[in-house]
């Protein structure tokens, strides 16, 4: 069992406080909103967050542990997103924010140089702005809330699949976007870890769904047909790990080819329970929204500016330290397997 690892070491070196059986309510994506509200000593804590995209679960759970905290501390939350997860989407809702006169902005980035300019302009106008799940270039943010780090997430996957394998054969990647900054560095982590310590496995491809089920399931397929000795196959997002299972477990290689990733265990437990998954890994989202958003409040009131060594205080999960590159981390990745996956619901 885990508990939350309420005194957070310097970068933090606990584990991942993933709130065993926490029933989270999924976000109602209240859109719009926005506007300067006051929390009380005459600080906007008015605080949007922009997701890659809308109707994804992992954005679902990750912004309601940003509404309960928002809620904690009196602040007035929103959400807002594009239906779909390329470069730049996410512009005009950065610039309808600003204009609004919001005190943060939360965004999980779909490309790390797209938004760039529609960031800092928000940021000339007085938001703070705080990259959380994927980042953007280190100058065109205030904070980076990271939820494990990159090595360790590209690691736990590659240590996944190795074992689901034997070491050995033919593995591809379903990634999310082309220009996704966090599934980026992870696989060119992954290819690096498979150079060095894993000779007998081949990735023979990287495709991308772009956080669209129905493009992540045909992806799957293709990749299933155009390489018929493949061993295994690892996707580094919630949507594709999720379309890749949903047509392995129905097809001829249920159980032959591995599949393994970062997902979310409501997703992933019924293809862990018929067989089709052994395990795969993720962080909990909720903590990391949780997280994010307390660490706006941070900005928002002064009490931190992104400074390496500063310290805040981030409600149930305790207090966090800046490290370097103005980005705070959340914790460790968690492997979910049929043993532990009942004791999960987001
Ligand atoms: C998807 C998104 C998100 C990523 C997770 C693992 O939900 O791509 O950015 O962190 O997968």
């Amino acid at each position: 069992m885990f508990s939350h690892d309420r005194k957070r070491r310097p970068l933090g070196v606990g584990i991942t406080a993933l709130a065993v059986g926490a029933a989270l309510a999924l976000s109602g994506c209240a859109t719009g909103g926005g506007g300067a509200t006051d929390g009380g000593d005459g600080d906007n804590l008015a605080i949007t967050f922009l997701p890659k995209n809308l109707g994804n679960p992992y954005f679902d759970t990750s912004n309601a542990g940003g509404e309960e905290a928002i809620e904690e501390f009196g602040g007035t939350y929103s959400e807002v997103g594009p239906s779909e997860a390329s470069p730049t989407s996410q512009v005009t809702f950065i610039q309808t924010a600003a204009q609004q006169g919001v005190g943060g902005l939360v965004v999980s980035a779909n490309d790390p140089e797209a938004i760039c300019d529609a960031l800092n302009e928000a940021r000339d106008a007085g938001v703070k702005v705080v990259t959380f799940d994927s980042d953007t270039n280190p100058e065109c943010r205030d904070l980076f809330i990271n939820q494990a780090t990159a090595e360790g997430i590209a690691k736990v996957q590659v240590d996944l699949i190795a074992e689901q394998i034997g070491d050995a054969g033919q593995i591809a990647i379903l990634s999310a976007s082309a220009n996704a900054t966090n599934q980026n560095a992870w696989i060119e982590m992954m290819e690096e870890d498979l150079a060095a310590n894993h000779p007998n496995i081949e990735l023979v491809e990287t495709v991308y769904g772009d956080d669209d089920d129905q493009t992540s399931f045909d992806k799957t397929a293709a990749l299933l047909q155009t390489y018929p000795e493949l061993k295994g196959i690892i996707s580094p997002t919630t949507v594709g790990i999720a379309a890749a299972a949903r047509y392995l477990s129905t097809s001829e290689y249920k159980g032959k080819v591995a599949l393994t990733g970062l997902g979310t265990p409501n997703q992933m437990r019924e293809y862990v329970e018929d067989g089709t998954v052994t395990s795969f890994a993720l962080w909990n989202p909720a903590d990391l929204g949780y997280l994010a958003a307390y660490a706006t409040k941070a900005l928002i009131e002064g009490e931190i500016t992104g400074e390496e060594g500063d310290t805040f205080e981030a409600g149930k999960l305790g207090d966090y330290e800046v490290g370097a590159d103005a980005s705070v981390l959340l914790g460790d990745p968690f492997v979910f397997d049929a043993d532990n996956i009942g004791d999960f619901d987001f």
